[in-house]
């Protein structure tokens, strides 16, 4: 393990921050269930002060609290997170108090899995004095989940796959990039939960899908052209290399067995209404999730236009 030998707590509480991401080339399927290694690499961008802020501390029993509220034990997210934990208890006996909150609306869709685990492992950095550099971090926050590697950086942010069996070569690294004028606004069409879990939906694709075959190479393609177009500032191969990519995801969940269709009759037609825009001379390009609500990235100065369009829209400066 990377932290052995285990320290005790060097303070009464530990505290973090981590931001959400959107993936501009998705995570999609893995290599190794337990260690949460990837098939493809990805390519995030994180979302400024967008995020999940947790406080961890010593306690009796394992207690969670999420957005202020105590969860029950058998609830998924807890047995998730305990499990977790088991991997950093510097005794058998030794329990934790969680208090994790997200700040951003939870009905917009964001998954909080990623800045969860992110916040969650820098807290337990601070807490215990591990003084862990971002690489052991991001390798740590992906065996919470594996979109968490990349919720420990700001801006944009590349999850190499790695090629290693023990994963120590699969971590998550900034790009040196800013774009000030970069926006994602986030289309919120529903706020159930979703019927099948990005972690089943992955598994089933891969074991199913005839298409997944071609994912990999399709993804490789993708990053290499968004490294370019985050390079040269390129705006619209970033929007249409990420808008295709989400696409291409989508393909290969429709072609599983039985299919995974996380799309609304209010998604299509919100992807038909950005083509049109687009057709009008409006640089607005979607990206999708394991989910039916759309993310539109854009730049500042297209901004009231997308409000005339989505009035309801939650608009996001990732680099303010
Ligand atoms: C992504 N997703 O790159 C992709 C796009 C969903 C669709 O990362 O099983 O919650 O915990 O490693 O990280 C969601 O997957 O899955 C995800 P686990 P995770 O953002």
């Amino acid at each position: 393990m990377l932290l052995e030998p285990f320290k005790q707590p060097q303070k009464e509480t530990g505290f973090a921050f981590a931001p959400s991401n959107i993936a501009l080339c998705k995570y999609w399927g893995k290599r190794d269930q337990e260690l949460n290694l990837p098939i493809n690499s990805s390519l995030s961008i994180s979302l400024g002060h967008l995020g999940t802020q947790t406080r961890t501390s010593q306690s009796d029993e394992d207690i969670i609290f999420l957005n202020k509220k105590r969860i029950d034990k058998d609830n998924p997210f807890a047995i998730q997170l305990v499990q977790y934990l088991d991997l950093f208890r510097p005794t058998a006996k030794f329990c934790f108090k969680i208090e994790t909150f997200n700040n951003f609306p939870t009905a917009a869709g964001l998954a909080s899995s990623a800045s969860g685990f992110a916040a969650l492992v820098k807290a337990l950095d601070d807490f215990f004095g591990w003084a862990c550099d971002n690489k052991t971090l991001s390798i740590l926050a992906r065996l919470g989940s594996g979109s968490a590697s990349r919720s420990i950086y700001k801006g944009f942010v590349i999850w190499n796959r790695g090629e290693k069996e023990n994963g120590l070569d699969s971590f998550a690294e900034r790009l040196s990039v800013t774009w000030p004028e970069l926006r994602i606004a986030v289309i919120t069409l529903s706020s159930k939960t979703k019927p099948v879990s990005s972690r089943e939906g992955m598994k089933k694709t891969i074991e199913t899908s005839i298409l997944y075959k071609s994912w990999p190479e399709k993804a490789a393609l993708d990053i290499n052209r968004l490294k370019k177009a985050i390079q040269n500032k390129n705006f619209s191969s970033l929007g249409q290399t990420a808008e295709s990519n989400a696409l291409a995801m989508h393909a290969t969940m429709i072609d599983t067995n039985p299919p995974i269709f996380y799309w609304l009759p209010e998604t299509i037609s919100t992807f038909h209404t950005i083509w049109e825009l687009r057709r009008q001379g409006f640089a607005f390009y979607f990206t999708i999730d394991a989910g039916p609500n759309v993310k539109v990235i854009f730049q500042e100065n297209d901004q009231n236009r997308l409000l005339t369009e989505f009035p309801k829209a939650e608009i996001i400066k990732p680099f303010d």
